[in-house]
């Protein structure tokens, strides 16, 4: 028998550890072949990085390996590397092979030996098929590693013969030359001609069915979170996207019961949270199938608890439906509506379509029709984005009525995407960095030493000073807006002043870093400042860290500042007080305002509900467009119980539940015994970790 081992390593992330969901595909495919069954024995699965799981201790758990086979990523590609040269330095004869997304693909892989000489295979795109003929090759006397195909090979593989067929491969797919080489050397790259997609998802075997996760699962510590494919593959070609590959274009299906299957593997072993890998998901009519199942699935069991996808960008209607259906059964967060960016140069050069603006706030009138919440996902760091039309696109987002959540994410230059591309970081003039993954909420202690990720930190169109800039007023929207200590402030002076958010936040902006009045404020941007100067100059990991609270345990920027605003709420807000001198509003307003917003975020050392009585009726003015009228108006301001308890509070709503608005408090107007107004419907259930 020839020992395997598979390697798909994950962090585990509030105690939750991803099952190998694509190394559990290769090996579920290969165990339909009686050869290898008959031969390999797979030895150690190797899936989620802990102490237990520590380089050394895996190394530890090895023994006489004939192949070892490692999923590559972007979270996990050091870590590989690492280990697969300790395993071919001490057993030379191992077959090393990497797969996944990390390694480049088959037009890239020129001089990839010449740097990683321990690696025997790159297998390009799918895995299952190419695997499974390795798996065979290797049990012949004289293997002809040539005849597989979707792989680059280096020359020491090779036969000994007089000149070989060097293969030029075009987008994964195409041959598009053939050259004949006369001698081998052993480090060059080979590529072997390219493996057709699968056609047949529906017949290929699965993990949850077959077994070998019921037995991976036995003793595990953690709790689990699964990965289902509903669809493979994805039509667009957005630019910083792995996907976005030709190869990767014709979209393939399942068969829904296969789907259904899975499912009820996943809730009968209570995993806690599903991932569907499809890029499109609403696309498909038989989606809405698929929805309902797993929703009856978690009322009747309570498994899985949570769902998350990437929603199909055209079909905006269809998808409320199946959106809504999660939200009720608490298994998701609302819609993601992933924008990007809203400057029409950089869609343009990340060759992606969104819908106008004004189709965009019909969708928005829609989702909130059907009190569906949605939020909007950008990117910062595209090309032919300045600071200018990043700040306009987020301040776009406020005027169309979104104050529910935005996702604003750092780009991260994927290898093979074209970001690696020499030419297209010329064209655009990027400025890519190495520094840790933009990761926070982590133990600052455990980080993992080895990962780093490439980020781009500006452009022709923004300068790294602008770059640093726009981070910054991504904090300011962040804390301010979005985890809502201006938000009602902003929202009165722009319905009351017809003051725009964009001049709003910029003054705000100019404000907390230059008045003379701002103590509180000037600080808190000269920390995060000089956090996000470590982390853009790759000598630390992302985010703040607050000891007083946890130690050693980053924080997102503006969920640093919104904990020294609890702690500093006075001082923050006779800042704010001073701030809003700028536009000229009655003190009494001001005050009451004042009163309002403060009381109306869920402060972890208040005693909910509360009773309030202010002045105005600021609730139906911010929410309803009414008039400004001086009307006492009392409400009942409920919200959960902390206890004083900072990180837990922060836990529960900077971080899990911001894209719910867990910030903000429930607001019930006494006065109208019959109605009840809420700002947002809080439902612990929906809470996402991530
Ligand atoms: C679900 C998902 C997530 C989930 C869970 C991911 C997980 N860890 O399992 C969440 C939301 C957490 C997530 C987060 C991130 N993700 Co993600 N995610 C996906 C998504 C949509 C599906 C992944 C999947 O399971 N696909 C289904 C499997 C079967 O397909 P596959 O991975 O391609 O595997 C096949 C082949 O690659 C090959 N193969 C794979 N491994 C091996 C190994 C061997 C030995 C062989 C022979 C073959 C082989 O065979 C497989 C079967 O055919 C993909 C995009 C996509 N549609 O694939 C992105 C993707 C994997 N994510 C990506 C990224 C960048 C991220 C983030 C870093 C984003 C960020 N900046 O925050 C984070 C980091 C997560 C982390 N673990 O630390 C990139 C990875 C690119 C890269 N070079 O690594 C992808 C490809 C999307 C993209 N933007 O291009 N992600
Ligand atoms: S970002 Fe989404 S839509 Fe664009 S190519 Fe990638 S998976 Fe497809």
């Amino acid at each position: 028998m020839k020992n395997i081992y598979l390697f798909e390593i994950e962090d585990v992330i509030a105690n939750q550890a991803k099952l190998p969901y694509r190394t559990g595909l290769i090996w579920s495919y290969c165990l339909e072949i009686e050869e290898i069954k008959k031969n390999y024995n797979l030895d150690g699965w190797f899936w989620y990085r802990d102490k237990d799981n520590s380089l050394e201790n895996i190394f530890k758990k090895i023994s006489n390996p004939s192949v070892v086979a490692f999923s590559c990523f972007v979270w996990n590609w050091n870590w590989n590397v690492t280990i697969a040269k300790k395993i071919k330095d001490k057993w030379p004869n191992c077959l090393i092979i990497f797969g996944g997304w990390q390694p480049p693909i088959a037009d890239r892989s020129e001089g990839f030996f010449k740097d990683f000489p321990f690696v025997d295979f790159i297998v390009h795109g799918e895995g299952e098929f190419t695997f499974k003929d390795i798996l065979i090759e290797n049990l012949k006397d004289f293997p002809n590693w040539q005849n597989i195909l979707g792989c680059s090979i280096p020359g020491r593989l090779l036969k000994e013969t007089n000149d070989v067929d060097k293969i030029i491969i075009k987008d994964g797919l195409k041959v598009i030359s053939t050259e004949k080489v006369k001698k081998i050397n052993p480090l060059d790259t080979y590529l072997t001609k390219p493996r057709p997609r699968i056609d047949h998802l529906a017949q290929m075997p699965s993990p949850y069915l077959n077994g070998i996760f019921d037995k991976l699962i036995k003793g595990c510590l953690y709790e689990l979170e699964g990965t289902i494919e509903t669809t493979r593959g994805c039509p667009f070609s957005c630019t910083f996207c792995e996907i976005g590959t030709k190869y990767y274009q014709k979209i393939k299906t399942p068969a829904v019961e296969k789907v259904f299957r899975e499912i009820d593997w996943l809730s009968k072993n209570k995993v806690v949270f599903v991932y569907n890998a499809d890029s499109n998901f609403g696309m498909m009519k038989e989606h809405l199938e698929i929805t309902e199942y797993m929703v009856l699935m978690k009322k009747k069991y309570g498994y899985p608890q949570k769902h998350r996808c990437d929603w199909a960008k055209i079909h905006g209607d269809d998808v409320i439906k199946l959106a809504k259906l999660f939200y009720e059964a608490g298994m998701d967060k609302g819609l993601t509506i992933a924008l990007q960016s809203l400057n029409p140069a950089t869609l343009d050069a990340v060759k992606r379509k969104n819908m106008d603006d004004g189709k965009l706030s019909q969708f928005l009138k829609k989702y909130n029709e059907a009190d569906l919440p949605s939020y909007m996902e950008l990117i910062l760091g595209l090309p032919e984005e300045t600071k200018e039309s990043f700040i306009e696109g987020v301040c776009k987002v406020m005027e169309l009525g979104q104050h529910n959540y935005i996702g604003i994410y750092p780009l991260t230059a994927l290898p093979n995407t074209p970001f690696g591309t020499d030419d297209y970081i010329k064209k655009y003039e990027l400025i890519k960095i190495d520094t840790y993954p933009a990761f926070s909420h982590v133990d600052v202690m455990d980080q993992n030493e080895f990962e780093r990720e490439s980020m781009i930190v500006g452009s022709r169109t923004m300068s790294r000073e602008d770059y640093k800039k726009t981070s910054l007023y991504r904090w300011i929207f962040m804390f301010a807006h979005y985890l809502g200590y201006t938000q009602y402030i902003a929202r009165f002076i722009s319905n009351y002043k017809n003051i725009s958010y964009k001049s709003f936040y910029t003054d705000f902006m100019d404000f907390c870093e230059n008045s003379t009045e701002s103590n509180f404020l000037k600080k808190e941007i000269s920390e995060t400042d000089k956090s996000l100067s470590i982390f853009l100059s790759s000598k630390g990991p992302m985010g703040r860290v607050l000891d007083k609270i946890r130690p050693n345990f980053a924080w997102d920027y503006e969920e640093a500042t919104a904990i020294n605003i609890v702690e500093s709420k006075d001082i923050f807000y006779t800042e704010v007080k001073s701030f809003l001198k700028n536009y000229d509003v009655d003190e009494e307003i001001v005050d009451d305002l004042i009163e309002y917003q403060k009381d109306t975020i869920i402060d972890p050392t208040n005693k909910y509900p509360l009773k309030k009585t202010y002045n105005y009726n600021f609730y139906e003015m911010i929410n309803y467009s009414a008039k400004l009228k001086k009307k006492s108006q009392t409400y009942l301001i409920e919200g959960k119980n902390y206890n004083a308890d900072i990180f837990e509070w922060g836990k529960e709503t900077l971080w899990w539940g911001r894209r719910v608005a867990a910030c903000k408090a429930k607001i019930k107007n006494i006065n109208k015994s019959a109605m009840t107004y809420n700002v947002t419907e809080i439902n612990p259930e929906i809470f996402d970790k991530r």
